[in-house]
């Protein structure tokens, strides 16, 4: 079992007594058998016909490659996320980041007024008075293209298109006579390029001809020098300046210059090939543009990295990703495993027959009755999850959008954006609980950024101070609104993103980054809703006004979702002010909160009311959840008659839904304590709204189901909302035995569990802060709670399957169910 750095780094001081040393042993035993199981790969025997559907991804945060990997003509269709069209610099120069000159508070008022009296507003009309059109707004870039072509061979045989996700290599492998070809694929963040190697098992078999193709809506000087083909030039729209390079490495045989600009490879034994893609576009307000130029960027890249070397490369690669992968290992199996101390559990019988069969076939069988298969695919899918959300989200490059990185077209559904109304929020809740918290950092350094646009959003749309943005943004501080009525207005999108910075000190127990940079994004998200919220003449509480539940029924005053938000960041905020000494601020808060309307309402068939009156039709089966936001993503624990009325509304909603839809409602029913119900939907995802490369489809592609469900598979697990950690809280009968490690909880703790026959057997908890925890057991069992150092029982009880401890940082502690496989033994 691979642990995080910070685990290694927090072993227990003193010698592990004998329970401790049979515990890792079986722990170590199952996670290796683990690995063995889950598979950590997916292939296709076959290049990819279809981008969306069959191409593997590859992606270093900043840059995505979708491979597909043909014998004759391979193409690599690459992606760079700072190359957008719209924004300052647009030829028509109509860009304003949606913000109107003059401000709209009288509208607003007007609007205000209407809802006072008429109660209910339709969408359109709202949009006539509140809607913009967007001017210049853009669209994510297709960057380009490598294409590889190869002469034409005999017959090809052993044909395979693999991506391991462990590793973060994808691997296309044949043989055409009588040679063995293998081409390997990476996307390395250490050094910022894409790279291809590609080799056979006899000397100077090497052949192929590399050329770039880019998109034509942008100039483009091309260069071929010393084995370098360079393109830079402008997108036309808005003349941000791009270049992409790749360098050509052969070892033996030769290069040459093609007349068509490209370069051939002959007679090589191996040949390596390194891309780079930059934009000379900067995350600063309000020009967006660097003074260091693409050119300087991209060759600095490719020069260093030739340098470097293949091998090198290559495993700093590996040794980057599985930093972060390694630290979560998930099996789920349908059979109870004993395993016994020192001993490896015996392995699936069945295992070998799944792990070897395409994704495609693998997917088409889902549910067809191996379930040995279908387990092992749900654990894959949720590693996959973790593996795109490394992929498309690192430090000094922007967040994962709709797409994550990856896009084919100049013109992507929904411009490939940042949705905020679910979409680029959901993107980021694997982040924290599958511990991956610094593939949130680019969120926060995007946001940081809406900061400013957003205070001008806040105060010419709203009236207010403070920041915020409404149902989408760009890469250009986009803030304002549009003129989609059903949609366009969500003027909570600042303090639900704001919320995730203060998820991320939860769970990192991070104070400078509380003090530093989450409090004041929350302090500036309250303070709009300070300005912002009104009171409702209905009954004198504080509302959002005019409020809508995202793409759903008319507007309103205080919708569910509006007001539950806002509550949760004021709740945020305050526990941060006092935390941090703002008294002052924290006073101002409470005043707020005691007056607000909380959006917590059971209505007349049980239901959790979507809006503020009664509305709900019990046969709606809309796709937004909204009303479920303080169940998921919300963080407070929540009295039983709300929890039982959220379950009635789910319920209603039935299960189906688009990718991201189904996502949410598995986190949901794990946070209502269904497993079953939560892994029927996992199934249902996997069946109807997941591509056979496992992208998840809304449709189209969005990567927001991918990572949603990777939560949602680490909350049937684990939670920890409410001030407490449950262990096992949803866990679905489809798993009955299985072992996890790594995954995160609130308060800075790491968790590793292991059940057998649907029981809890042992857990191991890493504490990094100093604190008290308390935890939530299942209800079978009575366990043990020790402190690894001395084996000393730490916890009071407080009823029977609660444990509260003191914990200390680098500190371990077992939990041991009595008569566990493990004590036993
Ligand atoms: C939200 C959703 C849509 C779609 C879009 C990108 O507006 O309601 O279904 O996912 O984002």
């Amino acid at each position: 079992m691979k642990k995080s750095a910070a685990t290694r780094s927090a072993a227990p001081r003193r010698g592990p007594t004998q329970l401790l040393l049979l515990f890792f042993a079986a722990i170590t035993g199952l996670c290796a058998t683990a690995q063995a199981q889950t598979p950590h790969h997916l292939w296709f025997d076959r290049p990819a016909e279809d981008w969306e559907r069959e191409s593997l991804p590859i992606g270093n945060g900043a840059m995505g490659a979708a491979v597909q990997g043909g014998v004759t003509l391979d193409i690599l269709q690459f992606n760079e996320k700072t190359l957008w069209t719209g924004g300052p610099g647009t030829r028509e120069g109509k860009y304003d980041f949606g913000i109107p000159a003059d401000p709209q508070t009288e509208a607003l008022t007007e609007i205000r007024r209407e809802l006072n009296t008429k109660g209910r507003l339709t969408p359109e009309y709202v949009a006539r008075k509140l809607g913009r059109k967007a001017e210049a707004y853009g669209s994510y870039q297709n960057f380009g293209e490598l294409r590889l072509t190869f002469p034409p061979s005999g017959e090809i045989s052993g044909y395979r298109r693999q991506l391991d996700i462990s590793e973060a290599i994808a691997r296309v492998t044949y043989s055409a006579d009588g040679v063995r070809y293998t081409r390997e694929y990476l996307a390395s963040y250490p050094d910022g390029v894409i790279a291809i190697h590609l080799k056979a098992d006899r000397a100077g078999h090497i052949n192929f001809t590399a050329e770039l193709n880019i998109p034509h809506n942008r100039s483009a000087h091309r260069s071929v020098r010393q084995g370098r083909i360079a393109i830079r030039g402008k997108l036309l729209d808005n003349g941000l300046a791009y270049e992409t390079q790749l360098q050509v490495i052969a070892d033996g045989g030769s290069l040459t210059r093609t007349n068509e600009g490209g370069i051939r490879v002959s007679d090589a034994d191996t040949a390596t090939l390194l891309l780079a893609a930059a934009t000379d576009y900067a995350p600063v307000y309000p020009a967006y543009r660097s003074t260091i130029s693409p050119h300087k960027t991209v060759q600095t890249r490719v020069n260093r990295a030739h340098r470097k070397g293949w091998s090198a490369l290559r495993a700093a690669h590996v040794a980057d990703h599985r930093a972060l992968f390694d630290r979560v290992s998930l099996h789920v199996n349908e059979l109870p495993l004993a395993p016994s101390a020192g001993k490896q559990p015996p392995r699936q019988k069945t295992a070998a027959l799944f792990t070897n069969i395409p994704i495609d076939q693998w997917l088409a069988s889902y549910g067809s009755g191996n379930s040995a298969a279908d387990r092992a695919l749900e654990a894959l899918y949720f590693q996959y999850g973790r593996y795109l959300l490394i992929a498309s989200s690192r430090s000094g490059s922007l967040p994962a959008n709709l797409q994550g990185v990856w896009n084919n077209s100049t013109t992507p559904p929904w411009n490939a954006d940042y949705h905020t109304n679910i979409n680029l929020q959901m993107n980021y809740w694997p982040a924290e609980t599958t511990n991956l918290a610094e593939t949130a950092i680019p969120l926060f350094d995007f946001v940081d950024t809406l900061h400013q646009p957003g205070n001008f959003a806040a105060e010419k749309l709203l009236g207010a101070r403070g920041w915020t943005l409404f149902l989408n943004t760009n890469i250009w501080g986009f803030t304002g609104t549009i003129d989609w009525p059903t949609a366009f207005w969500q003027p909570e999108a600042g303090a639900w993103l704001a919320t995730h910075y203060y998820e991320h000190y939860l769970f990192s127990h991070d104070e400078k980054f509380l003090r530093e940079r989450a409090y004041p994004a929350m302090k500036g998200a309250s303070l709009l809703w300070l300005d912002a919220l009104v009171p409702d003449p209905r009954d004198g509480l504080l509302v959002v006004s005019p409020s809508y539940s995202p793409e759903h029924g008319d507007f309103t005053a205080g919708a569910a979702m509006s007001q539950q938000i806002v509550s949760e960041l004021l709740r945020d905020t305050l526990n941060a002010a006092l935390k941090l000494g703002d008294r002052a601020f924290a006073q101002q808060i409470e005043k707020t909160l005691d007056q607000l309307d909380p959006g917590l309402r059971i209505g007349s068939w049980g239901q959790l009311q979507e809006w503020k009156e009664d509305l709900d039709h019990p046969e709606n089966k809309h796709r937004h959840v909204s009303q479920l936001f303080a169940i998921y993503p919300g963080i407070r624990s929540l009295p039983a008659p709300l929890l039982d009325a959220a379950r009635t509304s789910l319920e209603a909603r039935g299960d189906a839904g688009t990718g991201w839809s189904r996502a949410w409602k598995i986190n949901l029913w794990a946070r209502l304590g269904d497993g079953d119900h939560a892994h029927r939907i996992l199934s249902a995802q996997l069946r109807q709204s997941t591509l056979p490369n496992l992208w998840s489809s809304h449709p189209p592609f969005q990567i927001d189901g991918n990572l949603g469900a990777t939560a949602g598979i680490a909350e049937m697990l684990l939670q920890s909302h409410g001030q407490e950690i449950h262990l096992l809280p949803a866990l679905p009968a489809a798993w009955p035995s299985g072992a996890v490690s790594g995954l995160r909880a609130r308060g800075n703790t790491t968790v590793d569990m292991w059940w057998s026959k649907g029981q809890l057997q042992n857990a191991h908890i890493t504490a990094y802060s100093s604190g008290q925890l308390k935890l939530r057991l299942p209800q079978n069992g009575n366990f043990s709670l020790r402190r690894a150092s001395d084996n000393r029982i730490v916890a009071q009880s407080e009823g029977a399957h609660i444990k509260i401890f003191n914990v200390q940082p680098g500190e371990s502690y077992l939990l041991t169910k009595a008569n566990s496989e493990v004590t036993r033994k």
